[in-house]
């Protein structure tokens, strides 16, 4: 069977983009693949975490994974803490990575963009996420298309790692929606949707109550002109809703463009605030239940042993195909 990891971070409220472009894959692909999908807390703590707000988004982020529909009895769910072979072969795929490399990684640019300090961890991230990957020889990451240059990293690491050293890992491949890879702020188009925007009227989280969502979408700005058509380049603000909308119904884009021809913008917003409420409620009402039965730290033990398994023979083969003496 071939293998799929990911991982999502604890570093606030997750989004619509997060469940688009990301997490409704995970769902998909545990039904063909070994998969292994993390709560990546060692990655939220590469910018500034208040300790009891890490705590409790990590353990929401765990249910979420669980309320969206990941089977912990079909897929491992853990967090990325709980197994010290990320933390080792991190280390390791920070050996192998070169300044330069790092330097052009487009998240790094973004998020130390300004700042006076900037965490080391940060800028070493992608190795960690590398090490991530590899552990598992995962075939396939289900990722949102931010994280496409990551991803080619990870491929170059792998690459380097098995000609310097012996074959040893699988190179992966992204796997990546075709419509909604990458969720925009609903009050930019030019961003995309991110839970650490420090305006929440940029994103909707996937616990926003009912009213709140439908607020947020009345507000989102949207495109000069009144056609509704999915058209990124030149209509950015209403192709957003248009994927946002195809993804929370199952209508297509084409269905969607006709079915609004010539009545401008009112009646589609309100549409799609109907369709993301009614794919939000049943999700938040699992996220509830498995938040009161306190079963949440049962399986994260249980998903965190399995992978510990899994990732135990590939952390110990690189160890000694690089020259360590094993103990
Ligand atoms: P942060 O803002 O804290 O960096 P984030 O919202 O970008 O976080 P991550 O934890 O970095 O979220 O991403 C988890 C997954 O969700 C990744 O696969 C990422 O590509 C995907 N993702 C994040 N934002 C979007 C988006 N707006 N559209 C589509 N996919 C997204
Ligand atoms: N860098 C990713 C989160 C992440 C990840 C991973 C995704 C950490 N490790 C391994 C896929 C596979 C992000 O910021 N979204």
């Amino acid at each position: 069977m071939k293998k799929v990891l990911s991982g999502i971070q604890p570093s606030g409220q997750l989004t619509l983009g997060n469940y688009i472009g990301a997490m409704r894959n995970f769902v998909k692909l545990q039904h063909t693949h070994r998969c292994f999908f993390m709560v990546v807390d060692m990655h939220a703590v590469t910018v500034p975490q208040e300790p009891a707000a890490l705590r409790e988004q990590s353990e929401a982020v765990a249910a979420l994974f669980i309320a969206a529909g990941i089977d912990p009895a079909k897929s491992s769910v853990f967090m990325q803490s709980h197994v010290s072979a990320h933390a080792e072969l991190g280390w390791l795929m920070t050996t192998l990575s070169y300044m330069g490399e790092l330097e052009r990684m487009t998240q790094f640019k973004d998020k130390s963009a300004g700042k006076e300090s900037v965490g080391t961890g940060l800028f070493t991230y992608p190795a960690l996420m590398a090490a991530d990957i590899l552990l598992y020889n995962a075939d396939q990451v289900p990722v949102g298309d931010d994280q496409k240059q990551h991803l080619e990293l990870t491929r170059d690491l792998a690459h380097r790692f098995n000609t310097r050293f012996g074959e040893l890992f699988t190179i992966p491949e992204p796997y990546i929606p075709e419509v909604g890879a990458r969720i925009m702020s609903l009050d930019d188009a030019s961003k995309k949707m991110s839970k650490s925007n420090p305006n929440p009227g940029s994103y909707i989280a996937l616990l926003d109550p009912p009213d709140v969502i439908r607020k947020k979408l009345s507000r989102a700005v949207t495109d000069s002109g009144r056609e509704v058509k999915y058209d990124p380049k030149n209509k950015p603000e209403i192709s957003n809703l248009i994927s946002i909308y195809t993804h929370c119904s199952d209508i297509s884009v084409a269905e969607i463009e006709a079915k609004y021809e010539g009545q401008g913008y009112g009646a589609f917003k309100k549409d799609v605030a109907e369709a993301v409420v009614a794919t939000l409620e049943p999700l938040q009402q699992r996220y509830r239940d498995i938040r009161e039965s306190g079963e949440i730290g049962n399986f994260l033990r249980k998903g965190a042993a399995e992978a510990a398994e899994a990732a135990a023979p590939t952390l110990r083969e690189a160890k000694r195909l690089m020259g360590f003496l094993l103990p």
